[in-house]
């Protein structure tokens, strides 16, 4: 596999349900990519940008009740900030960047699990991404039931977020769509059985970024 930058960087991203590892696998890969003196960018969506932060915080915490396509709206709002602000210029400076989440995590909530028509989710993304798609994407894949586990040991008796809080037939729906997007973009997705432990998932995960990145500069 060889990662195809959109600018001069390469734009590397980590996708699953709840709980998946996603965080933590994120920094592990940017810490060993740092220690070979790779200029690296760690970013998450929603949010990366203030202005998308602001967003987070309503979609999240807002409590309004927004419907699917209005989430889909807001996050790709979101995303086109995060784009214009944060990500374009780390591509351009020759930056790894390292996103925890991007257009499929819309695609795999609001579409596979929350409903929105396909057409519409294409729509946005050429609004909102452009042609600044991921070279490479992590789908971080494990059963729903685990990574809602994980998600409620690690909040404690903090209050459920907006997603955390859904039944689990919308997580399970949420997996196959993460799985159904991998299928259909082989090119670009890597399925990584993220339930095995930490030390392990990570060793794949350098190991395959590590060889995109060999094939690139060799
Ligand atoms: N969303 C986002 C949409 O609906 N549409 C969109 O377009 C976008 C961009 C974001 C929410 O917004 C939704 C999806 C989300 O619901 P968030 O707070 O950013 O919310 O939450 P998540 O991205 O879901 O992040 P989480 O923190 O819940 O999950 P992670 O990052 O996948 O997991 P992580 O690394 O924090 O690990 C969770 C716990 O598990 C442990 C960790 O130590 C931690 O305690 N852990 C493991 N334990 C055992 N074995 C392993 N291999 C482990 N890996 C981690």
């Amino acid at each position: 596999m060889t990662v195809h930058p959109p600018a001069s960087g390469s734009f590397i991203t980590l996708e699953g349900g709840e709980g998946a590892g996603k965080s933590t696998q994120i920094q592990l890969l940017a810490a060993a990519l740092r220690a070979m003196g790779r200029d690296v960018l760690v970013t998450r969506e929603p949010g990366g940008s203030p202005g998308a932060e602001a967003i987070r915080g309503l979609i999240l915490n807002g409590g309004f009740g927004f419907s699917s396509v209005t989430e889909a709206l807001l996050f790709s709002a979101a995303r086109l900030d995060h784009l214009e602000k944060t990500i374009r210029p780390a591509l351009a400076r020759g930056a790894i960047v390292l996103c925890d989440r991007f257009f499929d995590s819309t695609r795999a909530y609001q579409g596979a699990s929350g409903g929105t028509a396909p057409s519409v989710l294409a729509a946005l993304e050429t609004i909102a991404v452009g042609v600044t798609r991921p070279n490479l994407t992590f789908i971080l894949d494990l059963p729903a039931e685990i990574g809602l586990k994980r998600a409620h040991e690690r909040r404690g008796a903090g209050v459920a977020d907006r997603f955390e809080g859904e039944a689990l037939s919308f997580h399970e729906k949420l997996r196959s769509g993460f799985l159904h997007i991998a299928q259909n973009e082989p090119q670009r997705c890597v399925v990584v059985d993220a339930a095995r432990s930490v030390d392990v998932v990570a060793a794949d995960i350098r190991s395959i970024v590590f060889s995109c990145l060999g094939a690139r500069t060799s």
